[in-house]
């Protein structure tokens, strides 16, 4: 190596040897208390997920106190109505009227129970999967379903309810909310980043990095695995060898904490005080929701090539709906005439979203150019004038 090159390297390499002490191992004993985590939360999993409603709809004892009446009642007015929006969706998939939706349904209770526990100045950073959230955020239904129909832009302002655009590339959303809630804490303002992600999504390097520089900078996040099972066909156990997705944390240094991801009440009990603790200056929290898609990948996929009918039927029993649902009758709280009301109000949205998706798109494709950059290279304006003239 010889001239600008090997200067500059010469430069770079310290004049002085620096002696570098042999790093010296942990004792099993701080190890231990390492992985004891901070109070109340364990670095390791429970190896049971965190329950408060069971599948019969039955209250269970846990660390964690059921949410009050009023807020167990808004989380599943939520969670019907989202899944009457889904519903809609999906079915405007097969209309034309959407391009793509990629269903969350059987997974209402992180979609509702996660953003609901966020307070207004906290931030949602939701996936492909997450219009349910989205919409439970403040979102407009209709506003939410710009990109599903071919739009090139989000179609909602994502500063106006702190929702990010919902990311197509998987894991690219765990860094976005690191850095927004690490910068957030550096200005000085009180704010926690939540971030759904899939259970493949976490064997993306992004999720490692996220995860190491969450823990490293104590960030405010929350990382929610909504673990419904598959990558589109890929299950899980092709997925990774881990005893859970939560144990991800461990090696980071984050706490992880198992939930059942089908138990509105246990997911917003969980995420909330995961809110909580990261406001308060606790770090980082990775949260895993043991869940279910009961539709296919999106209008694209045939589940039925990968799953077994009877696995499908199993999960149908745990619905997230049903279960909230008996637990607010046994306790007198939902009655015929508040159901009725209720199915009224979903029945409306799902008719504006019918009506605002009936008419064409008004797309323009040679839009998708205008803001790539202030100042369009020469090969962006060749591609512009191509479609161009293919559009005629
Ligand atoms: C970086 C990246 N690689 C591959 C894909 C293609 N892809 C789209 S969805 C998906 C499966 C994701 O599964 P999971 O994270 O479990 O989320 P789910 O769809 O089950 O909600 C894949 C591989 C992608 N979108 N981004
Ligand atoms: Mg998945």
């Amino acid at each position: 190596m010889a001239g600008p090159l090997a200067e500059c390297v010469a430069q770079l390499t310290p004049a002085v040897e620096v002696a570098v002490a042999a790093p010296s191992l942990p004792s099993s004993a701080d190890l231990a208390a390492q992985l004891a985590g901070p109070p109340g939360w364990d670095l390791l999993p429970t190896s049971t997920p965190l329950q408060l409603v069971s599948a019969a709809g039955e209250p269970v004892a846990s660390e964690l106190a059921l949410p009050a009446g009023d807020v167990l009642l808004d989380l599943h007015r939520r969670m019907v109505v989202g899944r009457r929006f889904d519903t809609q969706a999906t079915a405007l998939t097969r209309q034309g009227r959407l391009a793509v939706y990629p269903s969350s349904r059987g997974q209402e209770a992180c979609q509702v129970g996660a953003p609901a526990a966020l307070r207004p100045q906290d931030w949602l950073f939701p996936t492909y999967r997450d219009s349910v959230a989205v919409v439970t955020r403040g979102v407009d239904p209709l506003e939410t379903l710009t990109l599903f129909r071919g739009d090139w832009h989000l179609g909602y302002d994502p500063y106006e309810h702190r929702v990010a655009p919902q990311c197509t590339p998987l894991a690219t959303n765990t860094l976005h909310a690191v850095g927004l809630a690490y910068a957030a804490r550096l200005k000085g303002e009180d704010t926690v980043a939540l971030v759904l992600l899939g259970d493949g999504a976490t064997s993306e390097g992004d999720t490692a990095e996220a995860l190491t520089c969450a823990g490293v900078w104590q960030a405010p996040v929350v990382f929610l695995v909504q673990n419904n099972g598959y990558a589109i066909s890929v299950p899980l156990a092709k997925q990774t060898a881990a005893p859970s997705l939560a144990h991800k944390g461990v090696g980071h240094g984050v706490p992880g904490v198992l939930v059942d991801g089908n138990d509105a009440a246990a997911v917003h009990a969980v995420v909330g005080a995961a809110v909580a603790r990261a406001a308060a200056g606790g770090g980082p929290t990775l949260v895993e929701a043991l869940t279910y898609r009961m539709e296919a990948h999106t209008n694209a996929d045939d589940a039925t090539r990968y799953r077994a009918d009877g696995e499908v039927a199993a999960w149908r029993d745990r619905d997230p709906v049903d279960r909230l649902e008996r637990l607010l009758a046994a306790r007198g709280l939902l009655g015929h005439d508040a159901r009725e009301a209720l199915a009224a109000e979903a029945e409306q949205l799902a008719g504006r979203v019918r009506e605002g998706t009936a008419g064409d798109a008004d797309l323009d494709p040679l839009a998708l150019f205008d803001h790539v950059y202030a100042e369009p290279t020469a090969q962006l304006r060749a591609q512009r004038r191509q479609l161009a003239e293919e559009l005629g």
